[in-house]
């Protein structure tokens, strides 16, 4: 990279460049802070940033601040920000970004990039990637900017993009020549643009609301899904006061539990198959019909005729899968104010159809309570996440988050959430990695305890970020579920040659490696032993991580979405 000094300037008087002009632009928005990776041409950047009193978080690798920056857009409605440098830091973080884009988080990935000049004539620049065309199929929207006159409104366009409407990711990339360009201060400080009402309200139309309203009040079975969207919309007591007015069941989608307590009388979260099935209208409110729910159709949704009421920001996700009887176009807050504010003396559903849901809830929830007090050594998936759901019943202002496949599976119906935004996990797209920096970021933003239940497989994809987690100090205790493997430890190569394909070292001591940082590391083999070991951590604070000892045989292949795999006609290994 060949930076050449900063571009002329005429006068005399005090001077601001590039780097100032792009802290100052975020810190003008209300953002303070910076997860990301230094190096050229951004490690100066970081410097400038934490000395102008930015916090800005130094991780092992730009995916996991990249996946910081995604879910502190998610918990705040601020966009996060990752920086990375050049080419190989920014595809590293251009992961995250997709992920966020494809969550609905708003976050900016800000990278470092080469010389213009030099790329667009593929002269084999250091780093050299022309980074502005790649990221831009991945995110919702790509900007570069050349003229230091110009990082104010890029910085406004790059805020606005993540968060108006549907939220998602943006890309701003920012040529290393870009940062050392100077100009007059004043005129700097001029060009800078405070965004006024970034997320302004969207209104649904009068007709869509009593349109809604109408096949609402024509269900028999009705049933309300509740997903992240409704979390992130920050409008809980409005949900609540929906949803009770209504006196109608709800499914939390997995980030939405908590919004309401998983153990409200209305949640029919433990009866999710019959509600599911039988339901015959079903009120949307930010969650997608996508392969979490069968695309709302198909052996899910049973014979039963549906009608879907859809409140979404997003006209383009109505008929996305199936056939929306009432779209409801707008922001959350105002769409369901707007249903309440029609509602008007409500008559609530047929009893027939609430008590056959709180049944189906009391007889699952019975039938698994069991199950979570046993003590086994080694553990199973129950025993272990049954100590689990005490921690969490017990500190509800914890935030949980959860990867893995069985690990995943088993702790979203066992683990309770008792407010809103506290479960974090893999998202739309099940992906593994997410662990380490969502934990970060949710110790960073809220400064509450960070209770982190990881997949050994899971766990491996962030954990040398438990360096950084150590190094800033952050009350993040881990618990690895080390059962030998993906699924289970009991692979083997049919060949004699090599390890399973799925299986680990087996008896791994994950603990040690926190003590290699100075963390606490413990092992537990029985549920009381984690029990302790974990409260004792949520309580002092210190980071931590506990090594769980899962027996190998007590998961299953993919969790619960082993019909996601495909089947050999020829033969099963
Ligand atoms: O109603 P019914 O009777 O049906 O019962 C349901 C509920 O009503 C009931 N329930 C309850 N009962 C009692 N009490 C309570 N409180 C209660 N609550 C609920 O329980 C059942 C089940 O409820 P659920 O779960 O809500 O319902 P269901 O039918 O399962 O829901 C369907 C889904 C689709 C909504 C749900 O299953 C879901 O959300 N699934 C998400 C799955 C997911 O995303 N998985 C992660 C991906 S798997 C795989 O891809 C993995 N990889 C590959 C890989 C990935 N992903 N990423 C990257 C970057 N590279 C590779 C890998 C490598 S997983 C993985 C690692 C795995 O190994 P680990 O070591 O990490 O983990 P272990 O498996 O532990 O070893
Ligand atoms: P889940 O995985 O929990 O089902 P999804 O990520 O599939 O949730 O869906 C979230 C939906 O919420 C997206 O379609 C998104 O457009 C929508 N959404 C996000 N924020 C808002 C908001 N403030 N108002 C309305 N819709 C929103
Ligand atoms: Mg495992």
């Amino acid at each position: 990279m060949n930076i050449t000094s900063a571009a002329p300037v005429a006068q005399t008087g005090p001077l601001t460049d590039g780097f100032h002009l792009l802290i100052d632009a975020l810190q003008m928005n209300g953002i303070n802070t910076i997860y990301g990776v230094p190096g050229i041409p951004v490690t100066d950047l970081g410097r400038m940033a934490q000395a102008a009193g930015m916090r800005v978080i130094s991780f092992r690798h730009e995916q996991h601040a990249g996946n910081a920056a995604a879910i502190a857009g998610y918990l705040t409605k601020r966009p996060g920000v990752c920086l990375t440098v050049s080419a190989p830091g920014f595809l590293n973080g251009l992961t995250a970004l997709a992920n966020a884009n494809t969550n609905c988080f708003p976050m900016i990935l800000i990278s470092g990039s080469s010389e213009r000049e030099i790329v667009d004539l593929q002269q084999g620049d250091y780093e050299e990637m022309d980074q502005l065309a790649i990221a831009k199929p991945l995110c919702k929207a790509a900007y570069r900017v050349l003229r230091a006159q110009d990082i104010g409104i890029a910085v406004a366009r790059a805020i606005r993009a993540a968060v108006s409407g549907r939220p998602g990711g943006v890309y701003l990339d920012v040529p290393a020549s870009l940062l050392g360009q100077a100009m007059d201060a004043a005129e700097g400080a001029a060009s800078l643009v405070k965004v006024i009402d970034p997320d302004p309200a969207q209104l649904p139309a009068p007709d869509a609301v009593a349109r809604a309203l109408d096949v609402l009040r024509g269900a028999k079975r009705p049933l309300i899904i509740l997903g992240k969207g409704a979390a992130y919309a920050q409008v809980d007591d409005t949900i609540r006061a929906f949803v009770e007015k209504s006196g109608i069941p709800y499914l939390p989608m997995s980030m939405a539990k908590g919004l309401l307590p998983d153990t409200h009388a209305q949640s029919a979260g433990a009866a999710r198959s019959l509600a599911l099935k039988e339901a015959d209208v079903v009120v949307m409110i930010g969650a997608r019909l996508n392969w979490l729910l069968s695309h709302g159709k198909g052996k899910t949704w049973g014979r039963a005729a549906k009608k879907f009421i859809q409140i979404d920001i997003e006209p383009k996700e109505m008929d996305s899968n199936v056939e929306i009887a009432a779209p409801l176009v707008g922001d959350i807050g105002s769409c369901v104010t707007a249903l309440l504010d029609g509602m008007g003396d409500w008559t609530s559903p047929p009893a027939d159809w609430t008590d056959a849901i709180r049944a189906k809830v009391e007889a699952n929830v019975a039938r698994m309570a069991p199950k979570l007090q046993n003590n086994n050594d080694p553990m199973d998936y129950h025993g272990a996440l049954g100590a689990l759901k005490k921690i969490i019943a017990d500190r509800p202002e914890a935030i949980l988050v959860n990867e893995g496949a069985n690990t995943l599976d088993f702790a979203r119906s066992i683990i309770d959430m008792h407010q809103p935004r506290k479960r974090l996990d893999v998202g739309t797209w099940g992906v593994m990695g997410i662990g380490m920096g969502f934990a970060i970021a949710a110790a960073v933003e809220t400064g509450k305890p960070v209770l982190a239940v990881e997949g050994d497989s899971a766990f491996g994809f962030s954990g040398m970020e438990i360096e950084t987690i150590c190094r800033y100090d952050l009350p993040v205790c881990i618990v690895v579920f080390n059962n030998n493997g993906i699924y289970r430890g009991t692979d083997v190569d049919p060949t004699g040659r090599d390890p399973g394909t799925t299986v680990f070292v087996k008896d791994s001591r994950y603990d040690l490696m926190m003590q290699a940082f100075g963390g606490e590391g413990v092992t537990a083999t029985n549920p009381d032993e984690l029990h302790r070991a974990v409260a004792q951590a949520m309580d002092s604070g210190k980071p931590t991580l506990i090594n769980a000892v899962i027996d190998p045989e007590a998961g299953t292949e993919s969790g619960r979405i082993g019909n996601l795999n495909p089947q050999s006609v020829v033969s099963k290994p």
